[in-house]
């Protein structure tokens, strides 16, 4: 689809927008009491209710006419047959390749990676169990009651999500933790209540030169070697990384490196060895049910006509409010506690894959493209930025997410979050108009001159849109369909913006200053060559360092 293409498609949903603008939700429900059912959609269990929008049938034609155009279908085979659609890296795209259940062939690159997919997935098996079991013991000969991961972004934000999400599944002998800044003070404060003799380090980094990691790393190596001496490094450590040879000079036995490949992207390899920490904290079953979740969403992705198709209908619906409304942000509310690090994941990537402003001919695009993502759990979220989002002057799109079931028996916890989550997307939607907020104080007695003042203070616009999605409990298999279903929403959009969601230059201009500037900071090269702001700061730091 050329750029001209795109434009046309944007500027006629321009028209339903302005069409829709004369009918807000409140008035299409009253309508047409099918709404619910028309707008949602489900993949197994996972019950998508996208009714609280501000479409119709016409609209949702319109967009499903665009990601055809767009080519999203021809776009997802290529993905799937290992085209380099990564094309500033030049790399297939093969994150799905990871939690592929089937026993067909999966080609990258001319050769079958099931092989050495499987492979490295035995290799997590046997390890987690022989942690797990006490086989594998420390260098003190005792059982391993800690595991921190030291990683940063992709290697990071995925398992330390996943770890907290499925705490039901962990065990309270062994626990995971997750360092990834630089600042000392995150190692520091991780290990302050741990115990040499007990502790185990995964090392995780892709390329193995991280700034950040290898900090950490060699603060970690330390800490062993000070308190058991430097034979015990090889007995507590333990890798994952592409490259295999920094991770044996770093002083880990080869048998405790976990490979993974060029074709994952540090974002989307929670499915790759880089979920160790995760099936150690909650057993190799529950790890392989989070792959399981996460195929049978790519089955759904794959298989489903777009128009039931859960990662299209958010992408179309993301694309709508971003290119046609001009909304900027997206908030992802999850409804359940354990859920907390699912915005964080997802600001990555989302921000990280759509952040882009050139299309993938290296034109500046023409239209908005990834929109902030941000959240907190609710119902913490009500009693803090809840009021920007009802009564604020930008319209936030909000996804909410909830189980049925909880996991502790502790009534009547779980029917009040319900009850929360329901009634803020009603909110949302109805609003409260002038005349109702009259006729309610009315009610309570406030006479004319009160009302007045108070009035335009308690309406609400309504009108405002939310995505709810309902699954039976958070499992691990349902954590893994949720992740890969979050995945796709950003490949569609990605597609439809005529971007690479798959590289992520953007983060480069800063490490490589940090680089430069690092002598400065340490006072062993002079600030010439900054700008004035750097220099008045670097001079702040140097006279206060002490
Ligand atoms: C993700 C990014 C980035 C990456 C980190 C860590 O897609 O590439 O977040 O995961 O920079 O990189 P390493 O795993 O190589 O240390």
């Amino acid at each position: 689809m050329a750029k001209s293409g795109r434009k046309a498609s944007f500027a006629s949903l321009d028209k339903h927008r302005k069409r829709l603008a004369e009918t807000p939700m409140r008035v299409q429900f009253a309508i047409d009491p099918n709404r619910f059912k028309r707008y949602s959609a489900a993949a197994g269990d996972l019950l998508l209710d996208y009714s609280k929008n501000r479409i119709d049938e016409d609209v949702m034609a319109a967009l499903f006419d665009l990601a055809r155009a767009a080519g999203v279908e021809e776009r997802r085979t290529q993905m799937c047959e290992g085209e380099h659609i990564n094309i500033t890296e030049d790399r297939a795209v093969m994150h799905m390749a990871l939690r592929y259940q089937g026993d067909k062939p999966v080609p990258v690159d001319g050769k079958d990676v099931m092989p050495d997919i499987r492979a490295v997935l035995a290799h997590i098996e046997s390890y987690t169990n022989d942690v797990r079991n006490g086989v594998i013991r420390s260098h003190t000969n005792e059982q391993i009651t800690d595991v921190v991961n030291i990683g940063i972004g992709g290697s990071d934000l995925g398992p330390a999500m996943l770890t907290l999400a499925l705490e039901p599944y962990t065990r309270a002998d062994l626990r995971a933790h997750y360092v990834s800044n630089v600042d000392g003070a995150h190692i520091h404060d991780t290990l302050k209540r741990l115990k040499p003799q007990t502790t185990m380090f995964i090392i995780a980094s892709k390329t193995f030169t991280t700034d950040e990691t290898m900090t950490n790393a060699a603060s970690a190596r330390k800490w062993i070697a000070d308190a058991l001496g430097d034979a015990a490094v090889s007995d507590h450590f333990a890798a994952v990384s592409t490259n295999i040879e920094a991770c044996k000079g770093f002083g880990i036995r080869e048998d405790r490196i976990f490979g993974f490949w060029d074709w994952v992207g540090g974002r989307y390899s929670i499915w790759s060895a880089i979920g160790l920490p995760v099936a150690l904290a909650v057993g190799y079953e529950n790890f392989a049910k989070i792959l399981k979740g996460a195929d049978a969403m790519d089955q759904h992705f794959l298989t489903t006509p777009l128009e039931q198709n859960l990662p299209v209908i958010l992408g179309l619906l993301g694309v709508w409010y971003r290119n046609v409304w001009g909304f900027s942000t997206q908030a992802v509310i999850p409804y359940d506690q354990r859920l907390s690090r699912l915005p964080a994941y997802l600001q990555q990537l989302d921000m990280e894959s759509n952040g882009k402003s050139v299309t993938l001919g290296g034109k500046a695009v023409g239209w908005s493209t990834g929109a902030i993502v941000w959240g907190e759990p609710g119902t913490n979220g009500q009693h803090a930025f809840f009021q920007l989002i009802h009564q604020g002057t930008d319209v936030i799109p909000t996804d909410f997410l909830i189980a049925a079931k909880p996991h502790e028996s502790l009534p009547p916890h779980h029917d009040k979050l319900v009850a929360n989550v329901l009634a803020q997307s009603e909110a949302l939607m109805l609003g409260k108009t002038e005349e109702e907020v009259v006729s309610e104080l009315k009610a309570r007695g406030l006479d004319k001159a009160k009302i007045k003042e108070l009035a335009p203070h308690k309406v609400f616009p309504g009108n405002r849109p939310s995505n709810t999605l309902f699954y039976p409990q958070l499992t691990p298999e349902m954590l893994g369909s949720l992740v890969a279903m979050y995945e796709h929403k950003v490949f569609v959009q990605g597609v439809i913006w005529n971007i690479n969601s798959y590289d992520q230059w953007g983060v480069e201009l800063g490490k490589q200053l940090a680089k430069a500037l690092l002598p400065k900071v340490k006072g062993e090269a002079s600030s010439d060559g900054h700008d004035s702001s750097t220099k008045g700061l670097l001079g702040y730091y140097l006279s206060h360092k002490g």
